[in-house]
């Protein structure tokens, strides 16, 4: 099995899913913290009469584990230890904006929040991990949505721009490869969160979710997401010339697969890659906006303009390279519903995957997918490709041990390695693998702690009790010697 030297070996968790303190030194609601799992539709916020505004309005009958998550934000320093243990050279987070600039538009950062995650990125160093730093993983502050309708307001670019240049200028010593918005391309599936965007109708539409918006909405939001990705590459490279900067896309709707060989489906699996994927990676990368867009606009019948100023900042600000999550693939045909979730888009059922995981979640397996995935990637954008996300969740107890046997994720891991490995031998760049979740954290997607990914357990629950101590499960050893091995113990 080849990997080469200096492959990233490591694994990726976020903020708003691993810290907990939600409300410490200063920080402000983002959007997650308002919501029991990203797919939801019900954000606990409500339109006040008097205030002729959005509010926070929580529901009281719900747990928002994320308010304490795993504790991260008081355990990093035993967390990343037991990460280091496994020999990770490579370790992905995110950056809580709502921790930086608390509602996201004052003038001024909150030094605790820098202080915080200054001192997180020197932990990894000193154990020998290079930071791998997502700049927003569905955190922006809630206050930019209720006061500002979100991403579909250019606003929110300038808000930005100071964040991130805070950023790269406190830690531009600590943090060498930066990622954008994590799975910015879940914008239509999710726009509350991957989106940051909320229509806010005055006087509320009751007939509406409180979290419903127009398409035009979307597609401006599209169109600041271009212009502010651009920007950040640009500032990034103008305050440290070495720092390489990403983007981060969900890209298991790449390996979409045309249930059979009728052109018609044929059509429809092109469509939906570019529809889901490259719709944000021909800009970022190839610093075009695509031409087939016109047509969705079309039919969409929104507006979407670039001036001459904004097309010369996406064509000269491209990525360095091209970073994302795999967690399936699908298989579409023409008049089916394209369904989606937090794994990406399911379609039709593939008859020729041997594996599922197992009850409630059974996600489709297809490691091959993934060396299909890369491959694509390659060719298309020919850039480094770094894999930050991908992994298994499974419903877990310890055993009389006090350990877990997690056998499925241990061939999970190997399976999808080894087609890492042959995308390697394809000709593919790709430069490294980051885990997802390898400590249980609380689940995106459904907002319980029962969905678990980690290699190593943390004693909490759905009804939010438990200590928080953390046990080692046997895949933590098998990926120690993968690790050790550079791969070479796949074989
Ligand atoms: C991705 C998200 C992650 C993560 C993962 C697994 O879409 O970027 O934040 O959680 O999916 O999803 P889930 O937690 O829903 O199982």
């Amino acid at each position: 099995m080849t990997f080469p030297n200096g492959f990233l070996w490591g694994g990726a968790i976020a903020a708003n899913q691993y810290e907990g303190a939600w409300l410490e030194d200063g920080k402000q609601p983002n959007v997650t913290d308002v919501l029991v799992g990203i797919m939801s539709r019900d954000p606990g916020i409500a339109w006040n009469e008097q205030t002729g505004k959005y509010e926070l309005r929580l529901d009281p009958s719900k747990a928002y584990l994320s308010h304490t998550a795993v504790d991260g934000y008081h355990r990093y320093r035993e967390d990343l230890k037991l990460m280091a243990g496994m020999g990770f050279n490579a370790f992905r987070t995110s950056i809580a904006w709502g921790r930086i600039f608390p509602n996201g538009d004052e003038e001024e950062p909150n030094e605790a929040g820098l202080a915080f995650y200054d001192d997180m990125f020197s932990c990894m160093r000193e154990l020998g991990m290079e930071p791998v730093i997502t700049l927003s993983h569905y955190e922006t502050p809630l206050h930019l949505l209720t006061e500002y309708g979100g991403w579909s307001n250019p606003k929110l670019i300038d808000f930005w721009r100071r964040y991130v240049t805070t950023c790269f200028e406190r830690f531009g010593d600590k943090v060498r490869y930066w990622l954008t918005f994590n799975e910015v391309n879940a914008l239509f599936r999710m726009p509350f969160v991957a989106g940051g965007i909320l229509t806010i109708h005055n006087p509320p539409d009751v007939t509406r979710p409180v979290d419903s918006t127009t398409l035009q909405d979307h597609w401006d939001a599209y169109h600041n997401f271009l212009v502010a990705n651009a920007q950040t590459v640009k500032i990034a490279h103008e305050i440290n010339p070495n720092c390489k900067v990403g983007c981060m896309l969900t890209c298991s709707a790449v390996a979409t697969y045309p249930n059979n060989c009728n052109p018609a489906n044929i059509r429809v699996a092109m469509e939906a890659q570019r529809n889901n994927v490259f719709y944000f990676g021909d800009p970022f990368c190839l610093g075009i906006v695509p031409t087939y867009l016109n047509r969705r606009w079309r039919e969409d019948g929104v507006t979407v303009e670039f001036s001459n100023e904004e097309l010369e900042l996406i064509r000269n600000h491209t990525v360095d390279f091209f970073s994302f999550s795999y967690y399936r693939s699908t298989v579409v045909e023409a008049g089916v519903n394209l369904g989606g979730d937090t794994s990406g888009l399911t379609g039709i059922d593939n008859p020729y995957l041997v594996d599922k995981a197992p009850e409630p979640w059974k996600w489709p397996v297809d490691p091959d997918g993934l060396r299909y995935t890369l491959n694509v990637l390659y060719d298309r954008y020919h850039l480094p490709l770094l894999i930050v996300e991908n992994g298994v969740g499974l419903d877990e107890q310890l055993d009389e041990n006090g350990t877990i046997q997690d056998d499925f994720r241990i061939h999970y891991i190997e399976e999808h390695l080894r087609n890492v490995s042959r995308a390697i031998e394809d000709g593919v760049d790709c430069r490294g693998y980051l885990y997802w979740g390898p400590i249980d954290v609380v689940s995106a997607g459904t907002g319980e702690m029962r969905k678990r990914y980690g290699f190593v357990y943390v004693d909490r629950f759905n009804d939010g009790h438990g200590t928080l101590e953390r046990s080692i499960k046997q895949s933590y050893w098998r990926y120690k010697e993968i690790i050790q091995s550079n791969g070479a113990g796949l074989e």
